[in-house]
């Protein structure tokens, strides 16, 4: 649809995870992996999952695709600080919706490992961490 946005969700965003209230409104399309490796680490005092721009280095990580009404749009990128200069950027990757034989191209964020105070994991393909701590919940 014109009026919608393919969007990779790898972290909190996911289905289960503490984000994912920010979701509705928006249809599951399939589950997908990035057609691309990249590093897909845990970093931050939050405990935040954070895709890194840095093709060719990690895995091909896994995720969700989501049909994105364009209205909500702002709220996600609010959510991921894309307005700030350390914040997440969106880009359109392409991935690989499972089952598919062809990629389709699909927004995500990035966070640049300079902007990432400190990593807690390796390079993980499939985000399951459970320590983030929504906004919310922070006590400042
Ligand atoms: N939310 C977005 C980016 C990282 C995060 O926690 C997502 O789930 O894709």
């Amino acid at each position: 649809m014109a009026d919608t946005h393919l969007v990779f969700v790898y972290g909190t965003l996911k289905r289960s995870f503490p984000n994912h209230h920010y979701m509705t409104g928006a249809r599951l399309s399939a589950e997908a992996r990035t057609v691309d490796p990249y590093p897909l680490v845990v970093g931050g005092t939050w405990f935040t999952p954070y895709l890194i721009p840095e093709k060719g280095n990690g895995h091909h990580v896994k995720g969700e695709l989501w049909e994105v009404p364009e209205a909500m749009m702002p709220a996600l990128d609010e959510l991921e600080s894309v307005h700030l200069p350390n914040g997440y950027r969106r880009a359109l990757i392409p991935v690989l919706a499972a089952g598919a034989d062809a990629p389709v191209e699909a927004w995500a964020y990035f966070r640049k490992r300079e902007h990432i105070a400190i990593i807690h994991t390796g390079n993980l393909d499939d985000y399951q961490d459970r320590r983030y701590t929504a906004a919310a919940d922070r006590g400042i």
